[in-house]
């Protein structure tokens, strides 16, 4: 099927604390994407190093894996047509000193270290990323507004 993509985002402690919880889901929410998973949860250090593997050689590694352990994550799946890039561009670029006004990093961070929120990069990573967080699955269920949202649902 043509909208089913899906990916990974995760709400980091630094968002879920300063209660943009709402506002986020909020944004895709209402650009039309489906919520596939989300569960609020403390993340031990072997997850949050498997997710960031890939950063395992920079010097922020250390760094970056003790924020992600700071505090509960909101670890969500969404899901609809170019899902992935879109996501990407709700999220903002990586530095928020560089994300435009309007993104989720332009209009809520200042530090890339406390950047709120991640995404996955691609379709690959999206599905490397949500078989590592919810490797139970997720919800399967059927969408009444998919007519109104896509012109072939
Ligand atoms: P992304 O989250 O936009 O995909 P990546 O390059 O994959 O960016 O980096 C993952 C995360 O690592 C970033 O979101 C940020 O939290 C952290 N990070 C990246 N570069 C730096 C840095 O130079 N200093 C501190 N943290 C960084
Ligand atoms: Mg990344």
């Amino acid at each position: 099927m043509a909208n089913t993509e899906q990916t990974y985002i995760m709400i980091k402690p630094d968002g879920v604390q300063r209660g943009l919880v709402g506002e986020i889901i909020k944004r895709f929410e209402q650009k039309g994407f489906t919520l596939r998973a989300l569960e609020l949860k403390m993340v031990d250090r072997a997850l949050a190093e498997k997710h960031y593997e890939d950063l395992s050689s920079k010097p922020f590694f250390a760094g970056l894996v003790d924020y992600i352990l700071s505090g509960p994550v909101v670890a969500m799946v969404w899901e609809g047509k170019g899902v992935v890039l879109t996501g990407r561009k709700i999220i903002g670029a990586t530095n928020p000193a560089q994300s435009e006004p309007g993104t989720i990093r332009g209009d809520y961070a200042i530090d890339i270290g406390r950047n709120i929120i991640h995404g996955s990069d691609a379709v690959e990573s999206a599905q490397k990323e949500i078989a590592l967080w919810f490797p139970s699955g997720v919800a399967h269920y059927a969408t009444a507004l998919a007519p109104w949202i896509y012109e072939k649902p």
